[in-house]
């Protein structure tokens, strides 16, 4: 897994950062991002949503999804009756726009300064929305770990192994927190079982924002 190992890199005091428990592989950074930072965000993805606003996603079922969706990046991920996979543009056309600087500086800062994420992701969790336990498959290199992001609301994070129907473990995200799936955890099954709405006041009208980082190509 390509995390810096020299925390020092840090942007801002890196000695307030804390440190990672680790989830079977999988690695998590409560409150890595601090009120402001995660107020910055906010914004950042206020921005993305205005260039690209989010859609409701359709899976190859044509079962619509819960979470609202949109990306920023090279790729911003669909899916839709013709498959998962990422896209160079938008359902309604447009590119997507750049993933915003601070977003790309959790990255350098947690996984690597010498190549930047192709997509990040934008989810957006309104009270009931919740995401089925899945792979992260559709990427070209498994040596990339995934970096998620999760402002507002409280989400139970449920992860597994490799395999489907295998044993699996809760954890509630809180805002602030990153997350890193990478080495062992890369491909584990995840998901999100429910979010818990009014526990956090980020987002001015409640819910959830999860960023996703992915390396795609
Ligand atoms: O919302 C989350 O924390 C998880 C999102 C996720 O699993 C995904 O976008 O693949």
């Amino acid at each position: 897994m390509k995390i810096l190992e020299n925390p020092q890199q840090s942007r801002i005091e890196p000695t307030a950062r804390p440190a990672a428990a680790d989830l079977g592989g999988a690695k998590l950074f409560s409150g890595w991002l601090s009120p402001e930072e995660q107020r910055g965000l906010v914004e950042a993805v206020r921005a993305v949503a205005e260039a690209a606003p989010f859609f409701t996603p359709v899976t190859p079922w044509g079962k619509p999804m819960s979470v609202r969706m949109t990306s920023a990046g090279r790729y911003g991920w669909v899916t839709d009756r013709k498959g998962y996979r990422y896209s160079a543009t938008h359902p309604d056309g447009m590119d997507w726009p750049a993933i915003p600087a601070p977003v790309l500086a959790i990255w350098r800062d947690l996984v690597s300064a010498d190549r930047e994420p192709d997509c990040c992701l934008v989810n957006f969790y309104r009270e009931g929305a919740r995401m089925g336990l899945h792979q992260d498959r559709d990427e070209a290199d498994f040596s990339w770990p995934v970096l998620s992001v999760s402002l507002g609301d409280d989400a139970l994070f449920r992860i597994g192994g490799t395999t489907r129907g295998g044993k699996t473990r809760s954890v509630w995200l809180r805002s602030g927190d990153v997350l890193l799936l990478g080495g062992e955890a890369r491909l584990a099954y995840h998901g999100i079982d429910r979010t818990e709405a009014g526990t956090s006041t980020l987002l001015p009208k409640g819910g959830r924002i999860n960023l996703t980082l992915r390396v795609v190509d």
